[in-house]
């Protein structure tokens, strides 16, 4: 999710990621062996715009899991032939945490205990057969809930709040899958550290909240520059961001590096009645699979500071 307006940059992201989730119908499996009973929970289901899959058994249900890929929630029955509801929720938490899929168990046996198995086994929540259907519903929608408030602590975990950029624990987070995927496919990448030239000059001499100004105009053209490509942009604190090139190589991500660069110092910011514009450094490290993601940061950064000691606005490698 990239902002142009980050004033609010926050609440715009979440205000997006909500709406995205409420315009999408989530995928829910439900897992019955008897057909009416089935039709039944589906029909409930339907009724209130989701996505309804069907499995007849247990491995029916993980089989439809594995198949779909973007299912969140799983009504499950108890009794079924290959394996117990239970025992098919302990699979699934297995797979997946109960911020990412949710499981309600439904039985009609009278073990009163049976409940509390299923919570045990990693269920969200259990209804015991026959259901009141206001009930049912009232259950999957606070779990459908949760799963939208934790979408919402992801996107914001993930965001820096100033410019609206990814924020430095989501490309650490992130970045080191991207690589490992990239050497697996015997792939070289790209890692660049950039960090605006004399920004504590300028903020002494405009204050911090000009400062701040140019630092979000920064942040946006970064934004529009790598809009829908596969580079992974961060703010990674202050002044500084950082930038992965999946399957570049170093000689590729220099040269793109060197465009970014130019495009910056073009960059003309309106403070008060004047028109600011910044230059930028970059430091480019290659990474070929044999040190950690952060040493290659480390490399890129050592190779910013030298792109500094020789004069700023210019990539070195
Ligand atoms: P160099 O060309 O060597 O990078 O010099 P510099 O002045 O940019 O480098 P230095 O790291 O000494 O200063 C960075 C300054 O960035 C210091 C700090 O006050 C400022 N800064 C860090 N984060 C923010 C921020 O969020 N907003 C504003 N306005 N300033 C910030
Ligand atoms: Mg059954
Ligand atoms: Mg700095
Ligand atoms: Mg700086």
């Amino acid at each position: 999710y990239v902002l142009k307006d980050n004033e609010f940059a926050l609440d715009n992201l979440v205000a997006t990621v909500r709406r995205a989730i409420l315009n999408r119908k989530m995928r829910v499996l439900v897992a019955d062996d008897v057909p009416s009973a089935r039709q039944v929970l589906v029909d409930l289901l339907k009724a209130q715009q989701y996505m309804v899959v069907e499995a007849t058994s247990g491995l029916e249900a993980l089989a439809a899991l594995e198949a779909y890929g973007d299912i969140e929630l799983v009504v499950t029955d108890h009794h079924m032939p290959d394996m117990t509801g239970y025992e098919l929720t302990r699979r699934i938490r297995h797979r997946f945490g109960s911020d990412r899929m949710r499981v309600i168990g439904i039985s009609s046996s009278n073990d009163r205990l049976l409940s509390a198995s299923f919570l045990k086994a990693g269920a969200s929540d259990f209804v015991y057969r026959p259901f009141v259907a206001e009930e049912l519903q009232c259950r999957i929608a606070n779990n459908v809930e949760t799963l939208t408030q934790m979408k919402q602590l992801r996107a914001a975990a993930a965001c820096d709040y100033l410019t609206g950029l990814h924020n430095r624990r989501y490309f650490y987070d992130y970045g080191p899958k991207v690589v490992n995927e990239c050497l697996r496919q015997k792939s070289l990448s790209s890692v660049a550290i950039l960090d605006i030239d004399h920004f504590k000059r300028l903020n002494d001499t405009y204050g911090h909240e000009i400062g701040d100004e140019v630092l979000k105009a920064v942040a946006n053209r970064l934004a529009v520059i790598f809009e829908g490509s596969d580079n992974l942009l961060s703010r990674l604190g202050g002044e500084e961001f950082a930038i992965l090139f999946p399957m570049m190589d170093s000689a590729a991500a220099t040269k793109l590096c060197d465009e970014v660069r130019s495009d910056i110092s073009r960059l003309k910011v309106a403070a008060d009645d004047e028109e600011l514009s910044v230059t930028i450094s970059i430091g480019v490290a290659e990474i070929s699979g044999y040190e950690t993601f952060e040493n290659y940061l480390n490399a890129a950064d050592q190779f910013l500071y030298m792109a500094k000691h020789k004069g700023r606005n210019q990539v070195y490698s």
